[in-house]
């Protein structure tokens, strides 16, 4: 993404610009360190044994998943696995999750994920989930927040770059997923020069109140624009969802040129309880698509995937009223409404000035038809007649911004490196502060909702250059804290992160640590291999399949001898883990496997394949450091050549 943004933003000559400012920009360290005192210190300073406030869900980016950090001390709490392979717990890997990862394509052990999106209830975050997008094969994923695992991932057909993804409504109704690439579609063997009016883009409503069950409600077909980012409208502008295009020149070459012909390109105002209509009175159609939904079958602990096979498009000329053009300088990547519903706030990264749109003049220009133009049958509304304001002087390179619900929005500057605070009221530009450096997003707990909580603000850095002790070429990317509940904003803290986060969200602390998860219960386990005591433990032999079932409690496997085991054996270990208490899991792993290991939180069964290679004896142990006698956690499986006439035998002790 840095790469595209700076290509985007800047061209070949911004780049050299860039390293100049990024070098007088380093020089400034200094004097910003040399501030801190021991205010700033004690003021994110979480003592040992004590809370943070604030749960901050941070995007993993290339590396697919999504770190769980605590505010304000920038604590990394957890790594959730979502889009990519995590070795760690087995996820991706182990028979039960392998399924989350499957595609249209087939297995897909990696993505892009970029925006991390709570669950809303009333436009203010739930707590009950987080959602996000996985960009490279368009797909978005629920993290349950009981749990902090990722429990379904709904794949997006039509859909190529699920970048605009997966902002949502404010009751939950629906997530949004807009394309970032357009393309032929149906997908065809096309040359690219018949790019203009042949490629299109997508913007889909997916249904996402019902755990396990996201389903696509309806796709709009819309012209073949780059569909950037989203978000839904609140109070007044409830009903509606916003999102940025760019290259609305249609360019399929050399955009950084291309793609910045046009001073304006447009916000998308998408009228969708009209599109809900427009789909109950039979204009859409059903068109025939490829695309997987997976999710943990909540008894069994199993994912369960099914190919979809269909899905109801709706062509945006084919319903009246429903979508309209916002013009909107230049090349713009976010857009975000503010905490009244009244302000829609373009973020045009090469634009001069922040433009700031008016929900209620949009209204009034749509009545009055106020349009300059129609384009591939959308109206384009006036852009004064929509322009609630323009603020000034905004910074270089207007990306994000977010709210603090005391009546100032808060807008990132990629190129010269700040975060700006503006008046909703007049416009001005009332504070500014560097930033380390060349940030992308930022993150107001709530910021992007009805009712923020103001009192943080951290900013994604893309670069990071001089703020950590230095590790090789790739350095850590940087989140910077920012305490923005006085008039100045002040820094407050650095703390690096993973992946590359674009954006993040975050939450008070008390919504949803109460409702933790802290065992399945052994009753309800209905894996079909699942062994609840040790008196259901066993090795079946199914032909050259081995199926153990195999338990785990404080301090041993049962069975930990097996023998019967040969060479050209498919060998299924199926560990339940027995324990019933909290922070208990077990791991497992055996000598030459070719997996990760399993993690078996208590009361879960985790399935670990191993095919023995060569006659032996194999130890296997557990992984995870649960008692005193942990290292004592350990087995022998006998392997046999695959002639050979060893029975099958088990057992635990003697
Ligand atoms: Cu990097 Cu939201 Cu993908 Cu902006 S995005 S920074
Ligand atoms: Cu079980 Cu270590």
């Amino acid at each position: 993404m840095l790469k595209q943004h700076l290509t985007s933003i800047l061209g070949v000559a911004g780049l050299v610009v860039l390293g100049i400012f990024m070098a007088t920009s380093c020089q400034k360290t200094q004097s910003v360190t040399a501030g801190f005192g021991t205010d700033t210190a004690s003021q994110v300073y979480v003592a040992p044994g004590e809370y943070d406030e604030f749960y901050a869900f941070m995007s993993g980016g290339f590396s697919g998943q999504v770190t769980v950090h605590g505010l304000p001390s920038g604590r990394l709490l957890k790594m959730v696995p979502v889009f990519s392979q995590h070795a760690e717990n087995g996820w991706g890997y182990n028979e039960e999750t392998k399924g989350m990862l499957e595609t249209s394509y087939g297995f897909v052990p990696w993505d892009d994920s970029h925006h991390p999106e709570l669950s809303m209830t009333n436009g203010v975050p739930d707590g009950r989930w987080l959602f996000i997008n996985a960009n490279n094969t368009p797909r978005v994923a629920r993290i349950s927040l009981s749990t902090f695992e990722t429990d379904e991932i709904l794949e997006i057909p039509n859909s190529a770059g699920n970048h605009g993804s997966p902002f949502i409504t404010p009751d939950s109704k629906y997530l949004v997923a807009s394309t970032r690439f357009s393309v032929p579609i149906p997908q065809a063997d096309m040359s690219i020069e018949e790019y203009e009016g042949n490629f299109k883009g997508t913007l889909t409503f997916v249904r996402a109140d019902e755990p396990g069950d996201m389903r696509i409600a309806f796709q709009l077909i819309v012209p073949g624009f780059n569909y950037d980012l989203a978000h839904s409208g609140k109070g007044p502008s409830d009903g509606w969802m916003f999102f940025t295009s760019y290259n609305t020149e249609q360019a399929s070459t050399l955009l950084e040129i291309n793609a910045s012909q046009n001073d304006k390109d447009f916000i998308a105002a998408v009228n969708y309880r009209r599109a809900e209509e427009c789909v109950a009175n039979g204009a859409s159609r059903q068109m025939d698509a490829r695309y997987m939904h997976n999710h943990i079958n909540p008894a069994t602990r199993i994912a369960e995937s099914e190919l979809q096979t269909s899905v109801t498009v709706l062509d945006a000329g084919a319903c009246s009223d429903m979508i309209y053009f916002l013009p909107t300088p230049k090349s713009p990547h976010g857009v975000d409404v503010d905490p009244t519903g009244q302000f829609i706030v373009g973020g045009g990264k090469l634009a001069t000035v922040i433009p700031v749109h008016s929900f209620d003049k949009m209204i009034a220009a749509i009545e009055a038809e106020n349009f300059d133009d129609v384009v591939e049958g959308i109206p384009v509304l006036n852009y004064e007649a929509i322009v609630a304001g323009e603020v000034q002087n905004p910074g270089l390179g207007p990306l994000h911004t977010e709210f603090d619900g005391r009546g100032y929005a808060y807008t990132t500057a990629f190129i010269s490196s700040e975060v700006v605070k503006w008046s909703l009221e007049t416009f001005e530009v009332v504070d500014r502060i560097p930033v380390y450096y060349s940030v992308g997003h930022l993150m107001i707990p709530g910021g992007d909702s009805q009712q923020p909580w103001g009192k943080y603000l951290v900013a994604m850095n893309k670069i990071t250059k001089d703020r950590y002790l230095p590790t090789g070429p790739e350095l850590a990317h940087s989140a910077q804290l920012i305490d923005i509940s006085g008039d100045k904003m002040r820094m407050v803290l650095d703390f690096p992160t993973m992946g590359e986060p674009h954006y993040a969200q975050g939450i008070a602390a008390e919504v949803i640590m109460d409702q933790q998860v802290k065992i399945f219960p052994l009753e309800e386990n209905e894996h079909p291999w699942a062994a609840k005591s040790e008196a259901e433990t066993g090795v079946e032999r199914r032909g050259n399949e081995v199926h153990i079932k195999m338990t785990s409690i404080r301090s041993h496997f049962a069975p930990d001898n097996i023998e019967g085991i040969k060479v050209g054996d498919k060998v299924y270990i199926h560990v339940t883990n027995l324990e019933q208490d909290w922070d208990t899991p077990h791991g497992l792993a055996v000598l030459g496997q070719n997996t990760a290991e399993v993690l078996m939180m208590p009361g879960e069964t985790k399935t670990l394949v191993w095919e023995p290679k060569a006659p032996g004896v194999y130890p296997f142990y557990c992984t995870d450091f649960c008692s005193a006698l942990h290292q004592e956690m350990q087995g022998y499986i006998r392997v046999s050549p695959s002639d050979a006439i060893t029975p099958l035998a088990f057992h635990t002790g003697n």
